[in-house]
């Protein structure tokens, strides 16, 4: 079997994975390899192909501050051209040279006595160990798709696909489909779906709160400022970064200033829709923010087309044929569409990292939620940083934003290192259990714990441990430096 011998393994090839391969290497580390499962960069932007994927947070902000696109054809861009510009900056800052793809990692164990992580992967079918010094967890939390607990889905004669694995080959045309679920994933595709299906039907367990999406093609003068105006995009990134800051944390905080955003909602239901069933039927029951606030201007006038049918009863089973609802309905359909969503708090990649005392992080994640320290360290995993960890989750703009916070942490952790002869770096328990007390106290007043919903944001404790609790300029003032007081460390001697 083959060994490899790095400082650094990253595990993950999408924005924080490649991020981190582009800092190290800016900073003169260039001992690392990048490895990931698929066959090009991109991570979520590269899975989820699904017809009208897109993204709800402006290009400018949604992308490296340290590489703007002058190119962005939206003032919101949609799949194919983030997937490209991710592929394009790999190739940019050398990174493809440090990657290894179709390389998936199987088991990732801390070996305490020899200070290293040791990586079993398989490549393209051959088996290949990596040992590291240091280990970055890159994969991001929306990678492992959730399949949902109903009875019968191996019975069905037609086709299943996930919105994070679609199948380009198939034709949805003149098919009979079912779409399961109704948040960003859904409320994207079917729209799509609904201009080619015979028939669709939606299956609906919770409404959505629905803003319109302000989306428009990029003049050819703004093209022409992106291009020569020195500042321009950097100005323009600001302004959206200040405008979302200041929006999401006021609502947050704040049920009465949430009242406006629930107007603008409940205005885009009356407009789109003229039955009053269908209108009862797509009103959410509970307060709006405490889900992810969707952006759509397409998904109530397709939910309101003749061949689309809401459907809110209950999902009893899948059948040979369709579709079981509790009422005692079955529909028949050609292609099941499972739109929901994904593994976060309980991925089984959790199970597959090995800490101190042959811990998995699911073992002790069950234990104690899921908690890190500055969404980056876990006590009881030396050496193992994890991109977009605990707590670092956002609703309301930008992940690359606390990507790029991380990445300075990163960055002076590997350095300190390094200047200090460090060789085994663990998070103090103390820190870990401080930090997430105050996080938690922070969001007691928030509406994602308030506000009357269920949510992927918390974790089976019952806790908020996805999100970051205020603005997300505080998060960059914490990550700034590695604050080397909060580890306990071990130095060569
Ligand atoms: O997944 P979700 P997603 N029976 O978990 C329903 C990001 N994203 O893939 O609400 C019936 O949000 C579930 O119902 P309920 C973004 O961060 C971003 O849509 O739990 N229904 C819900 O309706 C987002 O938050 C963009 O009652 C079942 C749906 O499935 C995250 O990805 C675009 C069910 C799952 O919604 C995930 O979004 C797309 C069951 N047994 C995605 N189980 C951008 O624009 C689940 N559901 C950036």
């Amino acid at each position: 079997m083959t060994m490899i011998d790095v400082q650094i393994a990253i595990v993950g090839a999408g924005f924080s994975g490649l991020g981190a391969a582009i800092k190290l290497k800016e900073n003169g580390v260039d001992d690392f390899v990048v490895l990931d499962r698929g066959t090009d960069f991109g991570g979520t932007w590269r899975d989820n192909t699904y017809p009208g994927a897109a993204c709800d947070v402006p290009s400018q902000l949604y992308s490296y501050s340290f590489a703007h696109n002058p190119r962005w054809s939206r003032s919101y861009s949609h799949q194919p051209e983030i997937h490209r510009y991710i592929n394009d900056v790999a190739d940019e800052r050398g990174v493809r040279a440090h990657t290894r793809f179709r390389t998936e990692v199987e088991l990732a164990q801390w070996h305490d006595d020899e200070q290293r992580w040791y990586l079993d992967v398989i490549r393209d079918g051959e088996r290949e160990q990596i040992r590291a010094q240091i280990m970055v967890g890159a994969v991001g939390p929306l990678c492992e798709p959730n399949l949902p607990d109903i009875d019968g889905f191996d019975d069905f004669d037609g086709k299943i696909v996930h919105s994070a694995r679609w199948d380009n080959d198939y034709d949805f045309t003149g098919k009979r489909v079912a779409v399961i679920g109704t948040g960003a994933s859904a409320i994207q595709l079917v729209p799509e779906l609904a201009k080619v299906a015979a028939r669709l039907d939606v299956y609906q367990r919770t409404a959505p709160w629905i803003v319109p999406r302000t989306e428009r093609p990029y003049s050819a003068a703004e093209h022409w400022a992106f291009e020569n105006v020195p500042g321009f995009q950097t100005a323009m990134r600001g302004v959206v970064y200040a405008a979302n800051e200041v929006t999401a944390f006021g609502l947050t905080y704040s049920p009465k200033s949430l009242k406006p955003v629930e107007m603008i909602c409940r205005a885009n239901i009356a407009r789109s829709i003229r039955d009053r069933e269908l209108r009862r039927k797509v009103t959410p029951t509970f307060q709006v923010g405490c889900k992810r606030i969707l952006r759509s201007n397409d998904w109530y006038p397709a939910i309101a087309r003749r061949n689309v049918d809401l459907v809110t009863d209950r999902i009893a089973s899948v059948t040979e044929s369709g579709i079981a609802t509790t009422d005692g309905t079955i529909r028949d359909v050609d292609v099941i569409v499972v739109a929901t969503g994904f593994h976060v708090t309980d991925s089984p990649v959790f199970d597959k990292i090995v800490g101190t005392g042959e811990r998995s992080l699911s073992g002790v994640w069950d234990e104690i939620g899921m908690q890190g320290y500055k969404g980056s360290f876990v006590n009881g995993f030396p050496n193992m940083m994890l991109m977009i960890g605990p707590s670092t989750g956002l609703g309301h703009t930008s992940m690359v934003y606390m990507i790029e916070s991380q990445l300075n942490y990163l960055v002076d952790y590997v350095r300190t290192v390094r200047a200090q002869g460090i060789t085994r770096t663990e998070v103090k328990f103390d820190a870990q259990r401080a930090y997430n007390a105050e996080i938690q106290h922070t969001l007691r007043n928030s509406v994602w714990v308030n506000g009357g919903c269920a949510s992927w944001y918390k974790d089976h404790h019952g806790n908020i441990t996805t999100l970051w609790p205020g603005f997300t300029f505080n998060f960059r003032r914490i990550t700034k430096r590695f604050d080397i007081a909060a580890y306990d460390v071990e130095r060569r001697r």
